[in-house]
């Protein structure tokens, strides 16, 4: 067991840079506001936080090649990771809000920083992989796993040159995807990355999923694990307020098993909670639905065992 005394830091980071809509910034707000410290503490966790990452905006950052926004994404994942590790390395469980999806850059990176051989289990309707060559949108919250990889090789003077390669093929579990770029199905063969779409959890149900995932990388729990959670992974129905919502998602209690059952492997040492937009969704009821779905996340990965 990691935590014996249930230490644990949440890092905000308030980033939207890496796609166009405004109002995912204003996740971390929402969540906190929603209680999430109080429902921590309520499971007995001794919770951290400093106040919200800070990051500036470049006085010009025009397109390099097809990439959005490069300087902007590159600094704010370098400050993630800066926070993320030294969260890391003080011996708590780090639990990172944003924000969008780019932000992850900064998280594996950190997390790795403690713990190098920890696996990555990517909740999402997407994989995130797009290199900065293959991504058509020139949206960097589709390319995070592609430089922590290393599938994304940075060129002299290029913002992401910071990003250490830390993150094996081999140590990567995709659960609920739906919406797989071409590039990125190719990456998935070529490389034999563990990955499990929505016709898998229909096919096997969630309980099988995630066992033959761990099974996959982590056969003998020997490793940390780090969970990154978009929260777009999860049916519209039930988080309708996130910038690229895709139906057909995880229900809500498929969503919070995964949690749950991260979190009795006693082996999960990170979080990370992404792509919450309340400025998005028809209603306030939209809003709080998927705030609320958030908050539910992190409790059950922080070991709300409902009995
Ligand atoms: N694959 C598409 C792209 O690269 C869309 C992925 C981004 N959407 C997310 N990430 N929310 O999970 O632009
Ligand atoms: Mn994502
Ligand atoms: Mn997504
Ligand atoms: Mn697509």
């Amino acid at each position: 067991e990691y935590f014996p005394e249930r230490k644990l830091s949440i890092v905000s980071a308030p980033f939207s840079g890496g796609q166009p809509k405004g109002g995912v910034d204003k996740g971390p707000e929402y969540l906190l506001g929603g209680g999430l410290e109080k429902h921590l503490q309520s499971l007995d966790w001794d919770t951290k936080f400093d106040g919200h990452l800070e990051f500036p905006v470049p006085e010009s950052d025009e397109d390099i090649g097809k990439m959005k926004r490069p300087r902007y994404v590159a600094e704010a994942s370098r400050r993630v990771y800066k926070a993320v590790s030294e969260a890391a390395v003080s011996g708590r469980f780090v639990l990172t809000i944003g924000g969008d999806h780019s932000i992850a850059v900064g998280t594996v990176a950190g997390v790795r920083e403690k713990y190098p051989d920890a696996c990555l289990i990517w909740v999402d309707a997407h994989c995130d992989l797009n290199t900065p060559a293959a991504t058509d949108s020139g949206n960097l919250h589709g390319c995070p796993l592609s430089w922590v990889t290393g599938l994304a090789k940075p060129e002299k003077d290029d913002p992401f040159g910071w990003v250490p390669e830390c993150l094996d093929f081999k140590n990567l579990a995709y659960i609920a995807l739906r919406d797989v770029d071409d590039f990125e199905k190719k990456m998935i063969k070529e490389h034999g990355i563990t990955a499990y779409s929505m016709h898998h959890v229909d096919k096997y149900g969630i309980g099988k999923v995630v066992e033959m995932a761990l099974q996959k990388v982590n056969p003998d729990l020997s490793k940390p694990i780090h969970l990154s959670f978009d929260v777009d992974a999860m049916d519209p129905f039930f988080a309708p307020s996130t910038g690229t919502p895709v139906r057909g998602g995880l229900t809500w209690r498929e969503a919070c098993y995964i949690c749950e059952e991260l979190a009795a492997t006693g082996k999960l040492v990170a979080m990370d909670l992404v792509e919450c937009n309340p400025a998005l969704g028809a209603s306030q009821k939209d809003i709080d639905d998927t705030i609320s779905a958030g908050i539910s996340l992190a409790k059950s990965a922080c070991g709300d065992t409902l009995l």
